[in-house]
């Protein structure tokens, strides 16, 4: 067996995953037809050129375009059917999955078909496949914080469903002390907190998402290399990062892999993890991720099984299912 290989076979649990950006063009597509939904794009490989981004707004403008062609419930099971077969291929044995649903109550879909088409897939694959998960409802940031009390609220009549909820979308300019109360009223529910800080936003914010949010892991974080105070308060409270590496390459908030934070981070003792973010937009699943990161950062093979012990250590999985993937 070759390095490759020995990295998509480590048991490892995906923590940074948006459902959404699992939509590969050829079933963006196919759900097209069958919703009778017209894609602004000729063909499937018309579609797959324009994955091509400058920021992280000119990804999410062809993210949120192209996920009105998922509609019904089995067209959200069949998106994480996909997902949960590529992931197991590469590995995945726990995978806690973003999802955002005002982008889709606001088409007219409901919430229901949302949670329960991606929990039917999840049960099934936990049948079939060995592998355990949950749903965390994302707020979009960059959306009035009244829409996202009001899909709180509904979600709250389905809390059995998620997991926890974490905050994404647009980071510049939507701190995240605008949903200090949504996520008050979220944990007074027993969910589990998360945020997306210091992807493009300011190390400020991730201070901010600790503070404000009680967030429990922050979703990429890469910019708190620079602050030291936060880098040691990170290490020292042992919060892990959901890093993104080939994310962050596509969305150019590192300008290469060989100049991704992840290694300093880790060497400062940060709890880190390695995850996909949008696999099916920035060009590979949790395992390419590895090995890539592997390759540019020079990482050994025992870094490698650090990061994957990491991603159990700090799933919200109950503690004997963290055991039997350790
Ligand atoms: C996202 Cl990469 C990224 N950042 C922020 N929000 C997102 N939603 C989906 N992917
Ligand atoms: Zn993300």
């Amino acid at each position: 067996t070759d390095a490759t290989s020995d990295l998509f076979t480590l048991p490892k649990a995906e923590l940074h995953l948006h459902i959404e950006g699992t939509l590969e063009p050829e079933l963006a597509f196919e759900l097209a037809d069958r919703n009778r939904i017209r894609l602004p794009y000729e063909s499937v490989d018309q579609l797959a050129s324009r994955y091509s981004f400058t920021d992280l707004q000119s990804f999410l403008d062809l993210y949120y375009a192209t996920m009105t062609v998922l509609r019904t419930e089995d067209d959200f099971a069949e998106l994480t059917r996909r997902y949960l077969r590529r992931a197991t291929a590469q590995g995945v044995r726990h995978a806690e999955i973003f999802f955002d649903p005002q982008a889709h109550v606001s088409r007219g879909v409901p919430f229901e078909a949302v949670v329960d088409g991606i929990g039917a897939a999840l049960a099934e694959a936990a049948r079939d496949q060995d592998v355990s998960g949950g749903l965390i409802l994302c707020f979009l940031r960059d959306r009035p914080v009244v829409e996202a009390e009001q899909i709180l609220t509904t979600a709250l009549a389905r809390v059995d469903t998620l997991i926890g909820v974490g905050l994404d979308s647009a980071e510049v300019g939507y701190p995240p002390s605008l949903f200090a109360d949504v996520f008050g009223r979220a944990r007074a529910a027993g969910l589990h907190a998360v945020a997306h800080a210091g992807e493009e936003g300011p190390a400020s914010y991730i201070g901010e998402a600790l503070d404000l949010l009680e967030a429990e892991r922050i979703d990429h974080g890469i910019r708190a290399v620079e602050d030291p105070a936060l880098v040691g308060r990170l290490a020292h409270e042992e919060t892990a990062l959901t890093v993104c590496p080939l994310s962050n390459v596509r969305l150019r908030a590192v300008p290469d892999l060989t100049a991704h934070p992840l290694r300093s981070l880790m060497d400062a003792g940060v709890r880190v993890t390695v995850n996909s973010d949008d696999p099916a937009y920035f060009g590979g699943y949790i395992g390419d991720n590895f090995v890539a990161v592997q390759d540019a950062l020079e990482l050994t093979d025992l870094d490698m099984m650090r990061i994957a012990q990491n991603s159990v250590e700090s799933a919200f999985a109950p503690l004997d299912r963290k055991v039997a993937l350790l």
